[in-house]
């Protein structure tokens, strides 16, 4: 029998040790992205990715057990279990169900959902930090990250706030594939969420992303481009080298586009509206404003900039939502 991928971090799934439990993560935004993976079932990428994550904006998700079957209840509505997601979550909640036991799960953001931010990411890393509570697992957060990347890949960098390098790793099932917290605080750093005009999404990331590896010249650049970028966005963040952060950051969501669009048949996400905001912002750039963009699978565009900058790019963006990463993540003395 195919062996659960689940199992590969947890021996043998026990009973609860609580009748309810409560975790939050937070979403998080790649600067360095993952695009492409080398295994389906774990989830294993074919580079590394960097992220930050948006401190007290995410998931808070509480399961329980229940009678019958899973039920999940999104921001107020029950997701169709027969559905690709609810499929999804099933056979997630298959590698750690003892016998026949169901699940109740609850599940908000404080995200606009509109924002494309309340995502797999915080949804799976919330999800495994409260069954480590609900089973009484007490693993590792190295653990944890190995489990919420089988959910979704970039959920593995949502188990901690600040910046977090996911590291692919070259292992079979994934042993050496999680998040690594890096000790860098940036308190400066701003994140602005500007939602375009909602576009029906054209594809789902996860089959966007393997579309464009099966179809894509231009993706043969893409292992070496990241990584090359991963070193460069690595030295940026030791030397808080806020420029090279920001061209690094928005190249590489760029080049993830491109190999996209280069796929065949081509998969755009961007609307005109997504084009007349990364125009504005290479115009602000012109007029020497430090501020660059960066873009998910989704129309929706997120600014980059330092706190002193906030003001001036309000005026060119009055809509856009401000998050601190380090609000409440603050440096450690
Ligand atoms: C990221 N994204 O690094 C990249 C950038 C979207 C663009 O992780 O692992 O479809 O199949 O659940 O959630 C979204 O990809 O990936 C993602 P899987 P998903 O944040």
């Amino acid at each position: 029998m195919h062996k659960h991928p689940l199992h590969s971090v947890l021996s043998s799934p026990s009973e609860p040790v609580m009748e309810q439990a409560t975790a939050f993560a937070p979403s998080n935004i790649a600067l360095v992205k993952y695009w492409g993976k080398r295994n389906s079932d774990y989830n294993l990428p074919l580079t590394d990715s960097l992220s930050v994550s948006l401190d007290n904006k995410g998931t808070t998700t509480t399961i329980s057990i229940a009678d019958g079957q899973d039920q999940c209840i999104l921001n107020g509505k029950p997701i169709e279990m027969h559905s690709d997601f609810g499929k999804r979550l099933t056979h997630f909640l298959d590698g750690v169900r003892p016998g026949g036991l169901c699940f109740h799960i609850e599940t908000t953001s404080n995200i606009p959902v509109a924002a494309g931010l309340a995502s797999s990411a915080s949804g799976f890393a919330a999800l495994v930090l409260a069954l480590n509570q609900l089973f009484g697992w007490q693993c590792s957060d190295t653990d944890l990250s190995r489990m919420a990347r089988v959910g979704s890949g970039s959920a593995c960098r949502s188990i901690w706030n600040g910046f977090v390098k996911w590291q692919a790793g070259t292992e079979a099932t994934g042993q050496d594939s999680f998040g690594i917290p890096l000790d860098i605080t940036w308190p400066e750093l701003r994140i602005g969420l500007l939602i375009v005009d909602e576009a029906e999404k054209p594809m789902s990331s996860r089959r966007a992303m393997n579309h464009t590896v099966a179809t894509s010249d231009l993706f043969r650049t893409w292992p070496e481009r990241t990584a090359q970028a991963m070193r460069q966005l690595e030295s940026a963040l030791s030397e808080k080298d806020f420029g090279t952060l920001g061209h690094i950051a928005e190249n590489h969501a760029l080049l993830m586009h491109a190999t996209m669009e280069d796929a065949k048949p081509p998969v755009s996400y961007s609307t005109e509206a997504t084009q007349a905001i990364r125009k504005k912002v290479w115009k602000l750039r012109q007029d020497g404003i430090a501020v660059f963009s960066t873009q998910d699978a989704g129309p929706n565009i997120k600014l980059l900039f330092l706190q002193p900058t906030q003001s001036v790019v309000l005026e060119t963006f009055p809509d856009m939502e401000i998050v601190e990463p380090f609000k409440t993540h603050l440096p450690s003395a």
